[in-house]
């Protein structure tokens, strides 16, 4: 399979040690970083009110409508996704409830880089909210030609969403502020610039390799996302497909980074020679010619000719993209059998252009074949499920022989010593 080679690991311990650095020293750790990789001086990340409303002030009217009707989309599905709380009548007066409760607080990350993207704003926070978390916490990278705080769209878009808890920090040092906090032996409320970030419960965005190994790291402390890395793009697509199209889905995601993948999986040879010319006109003339370019020649890229649209199939599979389209006859009948994917796109008129901001999925996806196990960020992200077990006396005495035999295998008998004193006399209890 064409895939970059994972160095998520070879950053392990230069990551470990900006989190410990966080740790022990804090703000000032936070300072340190700030100045060494964002060129910013900083007294405290948080960014102030005035900054938010300024950048909401500037907003551009379409990048307004924009994010409002993304927002709206988004928020229909997520909130479509919340799961029903369970409750089962296992047996007479015994009653089991599979209930979801929403972490307290989250932290989600947005990245700056090489693109700006108030996009994942929308991505992270809504199904959040969605979920009903109560307390979110927004970090983005500072940027120097913006004061040092992150993009003003960045800002504006969490401001749309009613967020203001926002914070000028990123890499691993964001990530470890998130998870372990920062006291601060002032101010300690957190609508006061200058007060402590109180640690979070949940971790989630797009990231840096540096992101996504402090997520790693710091993961059992809290929880995260799935490993949303470098943007994947294959394309599924027989001789049906129009290739013009399907270069130009292939540019769309080569433009986010030298290393992203955009792979083409068909059955067709005339698709697959036509594609590669489509591909030398767009990356051409495309306005990230560079980094285009390098990620379409990169080893993580390719063409891959498969006999029929079955062994198609089973190459998607194996190659578990971040986005996959299928541009085939009968897409939806393909699509029904894929089983690895972080999102598919189904048809000519679903590119992945459409997910990223506005189909009202989520852009926030599983890469690097964690497909197979992971899903992209949605709302039972942030949920967790807590079983509640509720029997009434003859309920468990109807029960007790079985727990008190399979304690007795355990060699664990004070268990069934534990339900049995409930059927015992009190005066023999007592004695
Ligand atoms: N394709 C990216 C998300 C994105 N695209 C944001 C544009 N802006 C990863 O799914
Ligand atoms: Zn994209």
């Amino acid at each position: 399979m064409p895939r970059a080679a994972a160095s998520a690991r070879s950053s392990e311990s230069a990551v470990q040690e900006i989190i410990d650095d966080v740790r022990s020293r804090g703000f000032a750790a936070l300072r340190d970083f700030a100045l060494r990789f964002d060129g910013v001086e900083q007294e405290h990340p948080r960014v102030p009110a005035e900054v938010i409303a300024a950048a909401v002030e500037g907003l551009d009217d379409d990048v307004r409508s924009a994010l409002d009707e993304a927002i709206r989309r988004a928020r229909i599905f997520a909130q479509a996704q919340v799961p029903r709380d369970v409750e089962v009548d296992i047996a007479p007066g015994a009653t089991l409830t599979h209930k979801w409760i929403a972490v307290d607080r989250v932290g989600l990350y947005v990245p700056g880089g090489l693109a700006v993207y108030p996009s994942s704003v929308v991505m992270n926070v809504v199904p959040a909210q969605a979920a009903g978390v109560g307390s979110i916490a927004l970090a983005s990278p500072p940027q120097k030609e913006f004061g040092g705080w992150p993009h003003p769209v960045i800002l504006a878009a969490a401001s749309m969403l009613g967020i203001s808890e926002v914070y000028a920090m990123g890499g691993a040092q964001a990530v470890a502020a998130l998870a372990y906090g920062i006291a601060d032996a002032g101010v300690q409320d957190p609508a006061v610039v200058g007060a402590a970030i109180h640690p979070v419960d949940v971790i989630t965005g797009p990231g840096n390799v540096f992101v996504a190994t402090a997520k790693r790291l710091v993961r059992g402390e809290v929880g995260i996302d799935s490993e949303a890395g470098t943007t994947e793009i294959a394309v599924l697509a027989d001789a049906t497909a129009n290739a013009d199209l399907v270069a130009a889905d292939l540019v769309s995601q080569a433009e986010h980074d030298p290393q992203a993948a955009s792979v083409l999986v068909t059955d067709s040879g005339g698709l697959a020679g036509a594609v590669v010319e489509a591909l030398q006109v767009r990356a051409a003339r495309t306005r990230h010619a560079e980094r285009v370019r390098t990620a379409l020649s990169g080893s993580q890229s390719g063409v891959i000719l498969v006999d029929d649209i079955e062994q198609g199939i089973a190459v998607c599979n194996a190659y578990a993209a971040e986005h996959l389209e299928i541009q085939t006859a009968d897409a939806a009948g393909v699509a029904a059998r894929i089983r690895n994917a972080g999102a598919i796109f189904i048809g000519a008129s679903s590119p992945v252009s459409l997910g990223d901001y506005c189909a009202g999925s989520n852009h926030v996806l599983p890469t690097g074949g964690t497909a197979a196990f992971a899903s992209g960020l949605n709302v039972t992200t942030f949920l967790k499920a807590v079983q509640l077990v509720n029997y009434d006396r003859d309920a468990l005495r109807e029960v007790s022989s079985s727990i008190v035999a399979l304690a007795a295998a355990e060699n664990l008998p004070a268990h069934g010593e534990a339900v049995l004193a409930r059927f015992e006399k009190m005066s023999e209890s007592a004695s």
